[in-house]
């Protein structure tokens, strides 16, 4: 892949914003290892449409087959470990004066990079809950699956309600917290990074708009060229790990 000429205009804003957000999905987890939502699923799961198992009447109609998907997908993310995009990113929150970090992924790995506050869109894989009560819980033993095991979810000692992921479903709401901090770092900012998502999950792909719409520069990183509109937005084409590193200067 040709190396990506990253314009003085994308460095120059990312090095002067006063405050920069950086919005995430599933590509910039991509180089550790994790398959994103549009690559193909192994196994088990790849004869299923994501969608078709990330909502709660999945889980009611068929609770070990979404909690085992869950499952596999945990276990996956205890080994794998984050990548230089992340790691350019817990740079770059260390280097200008303010950085808002918004991810739709359920992993941990821009946590485990250093950055501290990330506000999760869409919940996270590691705090299950009740999904009568809502009580949490944390995952203590690391059960032994086989690849592709069904396993039935494990039922809550107060109400005897099945355990579900911390995860934000197709049709359920966002937290409003999140929601709320998300949508104002957008319009406050002056530089919005969006890196490896599709933007095809509402509202979370509103948020780079507001920020064009208010003036912020936008800059999309991904193998697969964007759709930009206007002067202030770019489309770098490329993989996050290999173009992130080039914006610290
Ligand atoms: C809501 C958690 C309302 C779970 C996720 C019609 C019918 C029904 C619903 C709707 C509808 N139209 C719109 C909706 C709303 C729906 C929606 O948007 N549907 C879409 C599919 C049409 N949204 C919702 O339901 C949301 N809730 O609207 O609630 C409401 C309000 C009040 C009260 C009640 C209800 C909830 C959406 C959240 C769903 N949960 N995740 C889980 O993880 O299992 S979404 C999930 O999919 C991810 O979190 C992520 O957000 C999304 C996948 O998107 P991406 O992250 O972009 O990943 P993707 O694979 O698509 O793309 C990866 C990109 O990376 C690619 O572009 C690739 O080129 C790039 N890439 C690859 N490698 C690299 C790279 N980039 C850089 N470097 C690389 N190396
Ligand atoms: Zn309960």
């Amino acid at each position: 892949m040709a190396k990506t000429k990253v314009p003085t205009a994308v460095i120059e804003a990312v090095q002067k914003a006063r405050h920069l957000v950086v919005f995430t999905g599933a590509g910039v987890s991509a180089e550790s290892g994790v398959p994103t939502f549009r690559d193909a699923l192994t196994g088990l799961w790849s004869q299923f449409d994501p969608m078709q198992l990330a909502t709660p009447q999945a889980f009611l109609r068929e609770p070990s087959l979404v909690w085992g998907w869950y499952e596999w997908r945990r276990q996956l993310l205890l080994q794998v470990k984050p990548n230089p995009a992340h790691r350019a990113i817990a740079e770059l929150a260390q280097r200008v004066p303010k950085l808002t970090l918004i991810t739709q992924n359920v992993d941990d790995l821009h946590e485990r990079s250093g950055n501290s506050e990330v506000i999760h869109l869409h919940g996270s894989i590691f705090a299950p809950r009740c999904f009568d009560c809502t009580r949490a819980y944390q995952f203590t033993d690391v059960p032994q699956m086989e690849q592709e095991q069904e396993i039935t979810p494990p039922r809550c000692e107060h109400c005897q309600g099945m355990i579900r992921p911390g995860v934000v479903w197709f049709g359920e709401a966002l937290p409003e917290h999140a929601m709320q901090a998300a949508f104002a770092a957008a319009e406050d900012c002056d530089c919005l990074l969006s890196i490896g998502t599709s933007g095809m999950v509402q509202p979370a792909a509103s948020i780079p708009l507001v920020a064009a719409q208010q003036g912020a520069t936008v800059v999309h990183i991904n193998p697969e060229p964007m759709h930009v509109r206007g002067t202030e937005e770019f489309s770098l084409v490329g993989l996050a790990g290999v173009l992130l590193p080039t914006l610290l200067g």
